[in-house]
């Protein structure tokens, strides 16, 4: 049987193609890498050890119990702690972004952006969860890191990727130069390239989005949920409507079988729920990388403006040709709500 080339191996491969060539990118995707290893085996392990609860109540052996979610965050950040090349890390489980004081993260560059366990609801009802991580490179070389090092546009990223806790383990990331996908071998406890050279396909037949909140949408997300379930030969519709509810799940199927994810601004939320750093940013990077297009209904979502930490965007992310029929839709039955840059849409008020 043939062996597989494992993450580690890989990396060491690639390095010529990372930038800033002295090997601390590959060393933050093996810390990165590490921590997955060990969250993978408390998703596994959820129903079974009792990890399960609000963070602060005990479990049966009278431990305290942590939410997944907390613990997850613990084991990213001590995994980059541990590794000595993250100086920040900003985390959608920390109000404010966490400063890694460490003798050997003394003259560390990197800073890293991390939602460590996105739609850990969903742990509950045994379904996918992920992490999605962005890296950026500081820009001054010591001292404190001031905010506008960390409110990086998505153009800067060094490397993104995600993690999915399915029905396999998947690490997916880009450099820049294309995006791989590696399974966990649980037998050997290493990832192992699986899917080389990912590209999400021109255009597919999966629209995923919460209709729930339909009458909340802006016409011009009406006009393309409409579009998707007209029948037309030509353009294989009425598509098809899959919405998983846990954000790198619902991207990593239509990677693989193409299609489009919505998540638009409402009347209740003009920004969207999902949020630019550490959400949308790694993803669009992602994507880009695989052929697709991310965009917050107007704008490329990579040249979004960040103002704050924990700023959310609009997202339209996946095929090509879907997500640029859903702009078309926008920028005709929507023009009210462009999102000209992000700090006017700090202030927009939205008319759906
Ligand atoms: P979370 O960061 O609180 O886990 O929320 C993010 C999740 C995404 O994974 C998913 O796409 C979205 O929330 C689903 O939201 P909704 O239930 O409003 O459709
Ligand atoms: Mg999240």
């Amino acid at each position: 049987m043939a062996v597989a080339k494992t993450l580690g191996q890989f990396i060491i491969e690639k390095q010529s193609d990372f930038p800033y060539k002295k090997g601390e990118i590959s060393r933050l995707l093996r810390d990165l890498g590490i921590a997955a290893k060990i969250v993978n085996k408390a998703v596994n392990k959820a129903g079974l050890m009792g990890i399960l609860g609000e963070a602060g109540t005990q479990n049966v052996q009278g431990e305290n119990q942590k939410k997944l979610d907390i613990y997850a965050n613990q084991q990213f950040i001590s995994a980059l702690k541990n590794g000595g090349e993250c100086c920040i890390v900003v985390s959608e489980e920390n109000d404010d972004f966490v400063y890694i004081d460490s003798e050997i993260s003394k003259n560390a560059k990197y800073i890293v952006a991390i939602d460590p366990l996105d739609g850990s609801s969903n742990i509950d009802v045994n379904v996918s969860v992920g992490t999605v991580f962005s890296i950026y490179r500081r820009k001054s070389p010591a001292g404190k890191v001031a905010i506008d090092e960390i409110l990086q546009k998505g153009t800067e990223q060094l490397a993104s990727g995600y993690i999915i806790y399915g029905s396999s383990t998947m690490l997916v990331y880009t450099t820049g130069k294309g995006v791989n996908g590696f399974t966990l071998d649980t037998s050997i406890g290493e990832f192992c390239l699986s899917h080389p050279d990912m590209r999400i396909p021109v255009t597919g037949q999966v629209y995923s989005i919460n209709e729930g909140y339909y009458s909340h949408f802006p016409e011009g997300v009406k006009q393309y949920i409409k579009y998707c379930q007209v029948e037309d030969k030509d353009t294989y519709r009425p598509y098809t409507s899959r919405y998983i509810g846990s954000f790198v799940a619902d991207v990593h199927r239509n990677i693989i079988q193409g299609g489009i994810f919505i998540y638009p601004s409402t009347a209740q939320a003009p920004g969207g729920k999902l949020r630019l750093l550490y959400e949308c940013n790694p993803l669009a990077f992602i994507i880009e990388q695989a052929g697709g297009v991310a965009s917050d209904g107007y704008n490329r979502i990579l040249e979004l403006e960040p103002y704050e930490l924990h700023q959310r965007s609009p997202i339209f992310i996946g095929s090509r040709e879907m997500v640029k029929k859903a702009e078309e839709m926008m920028d005709s039955f929507s023009p009210q709500i462009k999102y000209v840059s992000m700090v006017k849409a700090k202030n927009i008020n939205i008319q759906p």
